[in-house]
């Protein structure tokens, strides 16, 4: 007894210099119901502090953030509660503020409030926030989360970044998440039809079909300095393909993680991927077309005019006015996502060969239409099962002794992996690409479109599949249930995700565990009538 608690009093100090060096960054968002027209429709959404995107969440290396979610939501015809991710952060003994709704966590009640404490690590880079339950994200609760590194490795390259070089890409929906997820899910939808916006925007702003000409979003430059971009999709499907009129950039980081300096002319960027560009403000004074099309094309949605979507670079003297150019369109170098290389400790674990790994997982992927005789509704499947939220939380499920995958139920997909194993995921299936996201880890993708790459794949958190087999590698180090899926919000709903169950005696075993606070989350969102979950 008395080695562990020598061992509890030195971890406990550990922890008492770490919060004495590191800042606590505080921040309070009231996710609640406003009136917003990011494209000249005004709508009630669901926000966080009253505007879409969210507030910048910003923080310096080293700190820690405590972010109060009060609990505000009232317009019955979206969701009440709510759950929020900080997507790319990897909670290292704080899977429980993780933020995915009964995976980790029950969702925050209508008129209550939760405080994450968000232990940032090493971490640096560009993430981002967003519900996590069910769909609501999609009706506007999504914002920057930007950590900013002072011993930056990259930081000779550019002399401004901040707040004003942030660009948020997401798609927009005129109709409200619940109405639109039911009529993609339902066995009505015999063809998959896909939910696609009603416009694409940038930094809030977009213009639809027919729509009024809502003054696009500016971005300001002066003439000589280099500035870092940090484009984030925040997207519910929304693929772009992201190019600046009359400037290239270098490409330095992807989804948190340095790159070596990648030149390019154009870079499309999927669901929930995050990267920063060095762009020089090298040409004549002018303002310049920022340009975003859509790729999704616009399907059944008359209000979408997929190529629609800009911004203006403005240098400083120029008139404020749009360019008089025409807008253009990409060109020259795109950035291929096989071939980014991370800057520091490239290498995949494992063997340099196809299942060179402790622990390999082969996840085929199949979609399943609606089908009205036999009322099922739109199904996406891996390995034939359609991935269920459970009523507990995987979380909660390990806490109280889950140890096995027979402790979960089939509809669970959730797969215990054990600690230190180096684990392969094989990911194939119908209509690529699919953005899948790893909640925990960053991974490295070990094959992508038909190349091998061992020695210094790219490393990220959300990886394009297809097309064939996608494969990522990551060690298993983070004790804690983490979620697969795919960031098209409306696969994610359809069951595209599975759950891997990292360590459950470590976790089990972590001296820090849930705060009461979070325990009470479930008997306060169990006791909810079903209008108010
Ligand atoms: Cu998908």
């Amino acid at each position: 007894m008395r080695s562990l608690s020598f061992f509890s009093t030195l971890i406990s100090t550990t922890l008492l210099v770490t919060q004495v060096l590191a800042d606590a960054k505080e921040y309070t968002l009231n996710v609640g119901n406003a009136y917003i027209a990011p494209d000249g429709f005004y709508r009630s959404a669901s926000v966080a502090n009253g505007q879409f995107p969210g507030p910048l969440l910003s923080a310096t290396k080293g700190d820690s953030m405590k972010v109060t979610v009060n609990n505000q939501l009232s317009d019955s015809r979206m969701r009440r509660s709510t759950s929020i991710h900080w997507h790319g952060i990897f909670q290292t003994h704080n899977s429980y503020n993780d933020g995915p709704a009964f995976v980790t966590q029950c969702p925050i009640a209508p008129g209550n409030s939760y405080t994450y404490d968000i232990n940032i690590g090493d971490q640096a880079g560009t993430y981002w926030y967003h519900s996590h339950l069910s769909s609501q994200y999609v009706d506007g609760v999504r914002g920057p989360l930007v950590i900013y590194d002072p011993d930056d490795p990259h930081k000779a390259l550019y002399d401004v970044d901040d707040e004003s070089t942030i660009i948020t890409l997401a798609d927009w929906y005129h109709r409200f998440a619940p109405d639109l997820q039911a009529e993609y899910l339902s066995p009505n939808n015999t063809l998959s039809r896909e939910q696609l916006p009603d416009c694409g925007t940038i930094n809030g702003i977009g213009r639809y079909k027919n729509g009024p000409t809502v003054d696009r979003a500016v971005i300001n430059v002066e003439a000589g300095k280099r500035y870092r971009f940090r484009i984030i999709n925040a997207s519910a499907i929304g693929l772009f393909r992201f190019s600046l009129e009359g400037h290239s950039f270098t490409v330095i980081e992807a989804d948190g993680v340095n790159m070596v300096p990648y030149p390019a002319n154009y870079l499309e960027i999927s669901p929930g991927q995050r990267y920063s560009i060095v762009v020089t403000a090298s040409q004549a004074v002018a303002n310049y077309w920022i340009r975003a099309p859509l790729l999704n094309g616009s399907g059944n949605n008359a209000n979408l005019d997929p190529t629609n979507v800009f911004a203006v670079m403005r240098y400083a003297g120029a008139p404020v006015a749009e360019p008089t150019t025409a807008t253009g369109f990409a060109s020259g170098t795109k950035l291929q996502e096989v071939a980014i290389v991370p800057l520091e400790n490239p290498g995949a674990p494992g063997l340099p060969v196809n299942g060179g790994a402790d622990k390999v997982f082969n996840l085929a992927f199949t979609l399943q239409g609606g089908n009205v005789a036999a009322n099922t509704g739109v199904m996406w499947k891996v390995n034939g099962r359609a991935y269920q939220p459970p009523s507990v939380p995987t979380l909660l499920k390990v806490l109280s002794g889950a140890s096995t995958n027979d402790d979960f139920d089939a509809s669970e997909n959730s797969f215990v992996i054990a600690s230190g194993d180096v684990v392969e995921i094989n990911i194939s299936g119908v209509n690529n690409p699919h953005p899948f996201h790893l909640h925990g880890h960053t991974f490295d993708v070990v094959r992508q479109n038909g190349v091998a790459n061992y020695v210094n794949p790219p490393r990220r958190d959300v990886v394009t599949t297809g097309p064939g087999t996608t494969t990522i590698r990551f060690k298993a180090d983070n004790p804690a249930p983490w979620i697969l899926h795919c960031h098209i919000e409306w696969h994610l709903e359809g069951g595209l995700a599975v759950v891997f169950v990292e360590d459950p005696d470590g976790q089990r075993n972590d001296p820090i565990q849930p705060s009461l606070a979070w325990e009470n989350l479930c008997p306060i969102y169990n006791a909810l009538a079903p209008e108010l979950q």
